[in-house]
């Protein structure tokens, strides 16, 4: 049976701690309970992007200081993947600034970097904006475990945070991506403006995907200057972990990543999102043009929590 709006509003309007009981035995339930995945990301296409996302350094549309860059090379790529690997991460996960994939050599460029990381035995995830069933079908076949495209918000929000693609756009690419056998990573981001019920179906619309995404990335939004959205206040830390908590709750097989916006908080916010569910970070000092935590803050974390990361695969 799918969710209901209102099922998945009562589960947001739960005091805060009945909710986190419900989602730490979810998370016991379903997942080794003191493990965290450490993720690497790489924006191996930086910037010029003509998709105007209200959020997003990397627009051309918005004036910010990240200016369009030449595409990595495959080994460049791969000598960070290396990195990664030796710092820890068992997933390393490629973006590019791009509204969709075309077929030519850039993607050709993209299915040797997915089938390096592989050789090197990490998980491989791309992010690569909308695509089509035989370019997905590549993607497998050079060996990609994961796709990431998010939702980002509800339908309903989402016209006013983009107006170059549809909602119904990023469902379409999610399907293809599902068709292919690859797995979906999809989440999305609080604090654009989003009404406490556009969080709800956002993770409802994610829940009643059949099957549900096998990742689930919550961001907090980065508020970077020249986006439309840069004088956007700062999200209440406790709205992250309620987020976290619903995720795990309505999707308890997911891996729940606590993603972009862990800089404005505290490691205590971060340790109870850890406890929320969230089994996931991302890891290393950039995420793809923001700050992400400094690695040693990090091992900091997992140590003083108890945590530990997942080990690399035999
Ligand atoms: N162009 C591709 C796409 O849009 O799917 C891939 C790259 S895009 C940067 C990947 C995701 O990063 C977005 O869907 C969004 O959720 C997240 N993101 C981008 N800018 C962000 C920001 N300022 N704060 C939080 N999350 C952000
Ligand atoms: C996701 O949900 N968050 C990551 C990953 N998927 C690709 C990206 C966050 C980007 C934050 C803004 C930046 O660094 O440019
Ligand atoms: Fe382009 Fe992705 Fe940024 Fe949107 S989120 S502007 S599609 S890079």
């Amino acid at each position: 049976m799918p969710f209901s709006k209102q099922e998945v509003r009562a589960l947001y309007d739960r005091p805060l701690f009945s909710l986190l009981d419900g989602a730490r035995a979810a998370h016991v339930a379903h997942h080794p309970t003191n493990e965290v995945q450490l993720c690497t990301l790489l924006s191996v296409k930086t910037g010029g992007c003509p998709e105007d996302c209200a959020y997003c350094p990397q627009s051309s549309h918005h004036a910010t200081t990240v200016e369009p860059e030449r595409m990595l090379d495959v080994d460049e790529v791969l000598a960070s993947a290396r990195r990664a690997r030796e710092a820890g991460s068992t997933r390393f996960c490629m973006g590019a600034a791009w509204r969709e994939v075309k077929d030519g050599p850039a993607f050709e460029r993209v299915l040797a970097m997915v089938a390096g990381v592989k050789g090197m035995g990490m998980e491989a995830c791309v992010t690569l904006g909308m695509l089509t069933d035989e370019q997905a079908r590549r993607l497998k076949d050079a060996g990609l475990d994961a796709y990431n495209h998010n939702l980002d918000t509800s339908r309903e929000h989402y016209r006013s945070i983009i107006q170059t693609r549809t909602f119904d756009d990023r469902l379409r690419t999610l399907a293809s991506v599902r068709r292919a056998g690859i797995t979906v990573c999809s989440g999305g981001i609080i604090g654009m403006g989003e009404s406490v019920d556009d969080r709800c179906e956002m993770l409802r619309t994610l829940a009643n995907l059949e099957p549900q995404p096998e990742s689930v990335p919550i961001n907090a939004l980065v508020a970077v200057p020249g986006t439309p959205l840069a004088d956007m206040p700062p999200v209440d830390p406790l709205d992250l972990v309620r987020m976290i908590a619903m995720a795990r709750v309505l999707m308890p097989r997911a891996r729940v990543r606590l993603s972009a916006g862990r800089t404005a908080i505290s490691r205590e916010a971060q340790a109870m999102c850890l406890y929320a569910g969230a089994n996931s970070i991302f890891y290393g000092e950039k995420l793809l043009t923001t700050p992400n935590p400094e690695a040693d803050m990090d091992l900091a974390l997992l140590r003083d929590t108890g945590l530990t990361a997942q080990p690399p695969s035999a």
